[in-house]
């Protein structure tokens, strides 16, 4: 029995796909702590459940609400992650996207809203974008139920390659680098071997993500991490590259997320007046 997930920014799709893909609601709550509603179906083809997480822009929560997420990813072992993205508003979406492909698990992007996206004059080319990110990409149109033939394909495709995790890295710097080479050394000393990537958790934790660090084993040595940690810090503000940790890596992201869009989308027909969101 697999367990797969829709995640992704607010209002891009994510329950209009789970309406499509799954058939009963196993349950139907809260999250635990919180009020957000938690659902969780079968999968039509019984292939195992989907759960329709809660809609956030970063896995970095500001909220015990946004932390919902991220404490899942932290602490339960899917199968497959499906990142529903709203290709008009693609740019924005990838800052999630390049987190949860960092997550190291068997991943499908769902590139959604492609009818708007095309109205906007906004040509998203999801052969370039998956060459790019290393993970299957689907166009969708999820309102009318576009794609789903596709997803559903891509889904059964991965589920039959178990190890099809994406190899997908970002380098974020010699100082950061040796740190979690370092912090990964001493997480992956304490954390089972289900546990998502050892690199991933470095990150998070780097970041100062509550939700992740919340999840750490009691046995990770949380003073010493933090040591680690101060000391990279230093080093970036000394070396004048960074003000703060969470600050340099959010900057290196951006800079690959650019990247990846002068790459994959063509926004030159995009009408003078429209309104684009960054
Ligand atoms: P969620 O917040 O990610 O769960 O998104 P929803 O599934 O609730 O969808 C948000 C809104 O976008 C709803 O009004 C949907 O009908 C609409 N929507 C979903 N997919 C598409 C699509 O591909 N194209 C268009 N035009 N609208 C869509
Ligand atoms: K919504
Ligand atoms: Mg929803």
């Amino acid at each position: 029995m697999s367990s797969a997930a829709l995640i992704g920014n607010p209002n891009t799709g994510k329950t209009s796909l789970f309406n499509t893909l799954t058939t009963s609601y196993e349950y139907v709550g809260n999250w635990s702590g919180v009020t957000v509603e938690k659902k969780v179906g079968q999968l039509r083809d019984k292939s195992g459940n989907l759960t329709d997480l809660p809609g956030i822009y970063t896995l970095h929560p500001l909220s015990r609400d946004e932390g919902v997420a991220a404490e899942y990813l932290a602490t339960e072992a899917p199968s497959l992650l499906i990142n529903i993205v709203d290709a008009s508003k693609l740019e924005r979406n990838l800052y999630l996207t390049l987190q949860v492909l960092e997550y190291g698990k068997p991943m499908i992007i769902g590139l959604n809203m492609m009818d708007v996206a095309m109205s906007n004059g906004l040509v998203v080319k999801p052969d370039l974008l998956e060459a790019e990110l290393g993970v299957p990409v689907v166009p969708l149109v999820a309102r009318t139920g576009k794609g789903t033939k596709e997803i559903l394909q891509a889904m059964g495709q991965v589920q039959d390659t178990p190890t099809a995790a994406p190899n997908f890295s970002i380098n974020y710097g010699e100082i950061v680098e040796q740190v979690i080479e370092k912090i990964s050394r001493e997480l992956n000393e304490v954390l089972s071997a289900n546990h998502p990537s050892s690199r991933w958790m470095t990150l998070q934790f780097l970041e100062g993500n509550p939700a992740v660090i919340g999840s750490l084993p009691p046995q990770a040595d949380l003073k010493k991490l933090r040591l680690m940690r101060s000391e990279a810090e230093k080093q970036l503000k000394t070396q004048g590259i960074a003000d703060s940790l969470e600050e340099h890596i959010r900057a290196v992201r951006m800079k690959r997320i650019k990247e990846i869009c002068n790459v994959a989308v063509d926004a030159s027909h995009v009408k003078p007046n429209t309104l684009t969101e960054k």
